[in-house]
């Protein structure tokens, strides 16, 4: 409990990740927490930057920030520690209320060795680069070198022992070990050792798990045996350093893909050889059973890519976690189909006021309306994170947005079916121009607007969403069924109950649901009559 004995019980509990009947919460406090994080610029991690950082977090309502911590800057020498930054980020972070990840960008970021201490990037001797099949040096350090596994393994660890003790009430949430690891243009290491492990079978547990016989790589996996191989060993490597991490404290961990080709590996696009692309899922949880999630980082702007993104990454023993997202406004919409898949947590990337801005990925700028669309749903949820995060463990839910493929565009939950439409004026629809003049609507030509619904009773949901029309409609009616909206609340949760501020009825339903740029939250009751 705190100093005046109010603070809760569980507190002090160390946050996870629980599964229930193929749904997922983050437990944060012992209660489920809805991440609405942004990610830094990666050189947003030093004490000079923070006052840039706090302003931006506010004024787009997260809830959550995702900081970098390298390797380089916590053991600049050899076995010397220096946390000082962390020191100075947390108790920032608890003055301004707000959580933390951490990345620990050390042996592989974005595949590279960029952010290992000089004394690791200077001695290829104690820490091998990976080798192409001419023998000569690959830029990545290999999953093969053992003095670089103890290393990084050695400053992890003191990293998260000096966390367990600065940190007693969690003000940081999870850890991300590495950040896109893998490696780009060279599938494996062809070191005589790799080059060894490549001749021989595939390690049985991996066989096991897979349901495969045994065999060696190429027998087993053909055309992508490289990468699997690689997959096994880089994330053998990760499990290895975040199962010490967790010995100092127990904090879910979860590592980022560079993702390839959203639906097929055919081609070969899979991202960074060794990297939890989708095609290697299995591979990943077999080899790295103390990595909690496998999390994409989305820089598609075809949405249906997102979504295909989103359905592989979903899965039952993998709780959905967007850590990256281009800050672009076309992304923001995107918010809605993760939180309708699950998710845990939703952050984009580069939203901290540095004046960094990754174009073509992400935004060319953040101004004002590119912030706003991020700003606006985080407004409406940040209030009621915990209530969402518990209703989607317990209650089906669904999302969509702007531009989704056939098929995600509506959806029947129980006997009534969500459907969705873009670009409307809040009254009436395109039929009205045969007797009066209408105006295309501003946003139709706009990559912005999305929803997500809860089904929390058989004619109950919980919707919200941004710049959409919503129309909720019997599935299948009998004969002479006709369905009708009882009740529209507009509402929220306060105290974990919700409570209605007034009614919507007359021309705001006449014409389905319309959430513009001001989110609110819905809570609808449907009936039928004969
Ligand atoms: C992301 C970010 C940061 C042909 C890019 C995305 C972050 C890292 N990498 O700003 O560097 O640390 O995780 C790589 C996407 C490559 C797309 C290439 C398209």
């Amino acid at each position: 409990g705190g100093v005046f004995g109010t603070a809760p019980a569980h507190a002090q509990e160390v946050p996870r990740i629980v599964a229930r009947d193929g749904r997922h919460a983050l437990l944060v406090d012992g209660a489920p927490f809805l991440m609405l994080g942004v990610q830094a610029n990666n050189s947003s991690n030093y004490p000079s930057q923070l006052p840039l950082i706090w302003p931006t977090i506010a004024r787009i309502h997260a809830n959550t920030l995702e900081m970098p911590i390298a390797w380089e800057q916590v053991e600049p020498v050899e076995g010397q520690f220096d946390f000082s930054f962390l020191d100075t980020l947390v108790a920032q972070a608890r003055a301004h209320d707000v959580r933390l990840v951490l990345l620990w960008f050390a042996t592989w970021k974005n595949t590279n060795a960029s952010y290992a201490p000089e004394w690791v990037k200077r001695d290829t001797g104690r820490f091998p680069r990976m080798r192409k099949a001419d023998g000569s040096l690959h830029y990545a350090l290999s999953p093969h070198g053992r003095n670089t596994l103890a290393a990084d393994k050695r400053a992890f660890v003191a990293l998260l022992r000096h966390l367990a003790r600065i940190d007693p009430t969690h003000t940081v949430i999870m850890v991300q070990p590495e950040n896109e690891a893998g490696s780009y243009d060279l599938a494996r290491d062809h070191s005589p050792e790799a080059e060894r492990l490549f001749q021989g079978p595939v390690p049985a547990a991996l066989t096991r798990a897979l349901g495969k016989p045994a065999g060696t790589w190429t027998q087993l996996f053909g055309k992508r045996a490289e990468q699997f191989f690689q997959t096994w060993y880089v994330a053998s490597y990760i499990d290895a350093v975040a199962a010490a991490g967790k010995a100092e404290k127990p904090l879910p961990m979860y590592v980022n893909a560079a993702l390839g080709d959203a639906f097929s590996d055919e081609a070969g696009d899979v991202g960074p050889s060794g990297g939890p692309n989708w095609n290697v899922i299995e591979v990943w949880k077999a080899a790295a059973p103390h990595i909690d999630l496998l999390a994409p980082d989305i820089y598609k702007r075809d949405p249906a890519e997102v979504f295909a993104i989103l359905d592989k990454y979903a899965r039952a023993d993998n709780a959905l976690m967007v850590p990256e997202i281009g800050n672009a406004q076309e992304y923001a919409r995107f918010l809605w189909p993760v939180l309708g898949h699950g998710g845990l947590g939703f952050s984009p990337f580069g939203i901290d006021g540095t004046g960094y801005f990754n174009y073509p990925l992400g935004a060319k700028t953040l101004d004002d309306a590119t912030l706003a669309v991020f700003a606006q749903p985080y407004r409406l949820l940040e209030p009621m994170a915990a209530d969402w995060a518990r209703i989607a463990f317990e209650h089906p839910v669904w999302g969509t947005a702007k531009g989704a493929p056939e098929g995600y565009q509506s959806k029947v939950m129980g006997r009534w079916k969500i459907s969705t439409r873009y670009g409307q004026w809040q009254m009436g629809d395109e039929s009205w121009s045969k007797w009066t003049k209408v105006d295309r609507h501003p946003a139709a030509d706009l990559d912005i607007g999305g929803m997500v619904a809860a089904q929390i009773g058989p004619d109950t949901f919980l919707l919200t969403g941004n710049n959409v029309r919503v129309h909720v409609s019997l599935a299948a009616a009998a004969a002479g069924e006709q369905g009708q909206l009882i009740r529209a609340e507009e509402g929220g949760f306060v105290d974990g109950k919700w409570v209605t501020t007034r009614l919507w009825n007359g021309d705001q339903v006449d014409y389905g649901y319309n959430f513009t740029d001001r989110p609110v939250m819905l809570r609808i009751t449907m009936g039928t009559y004969r």
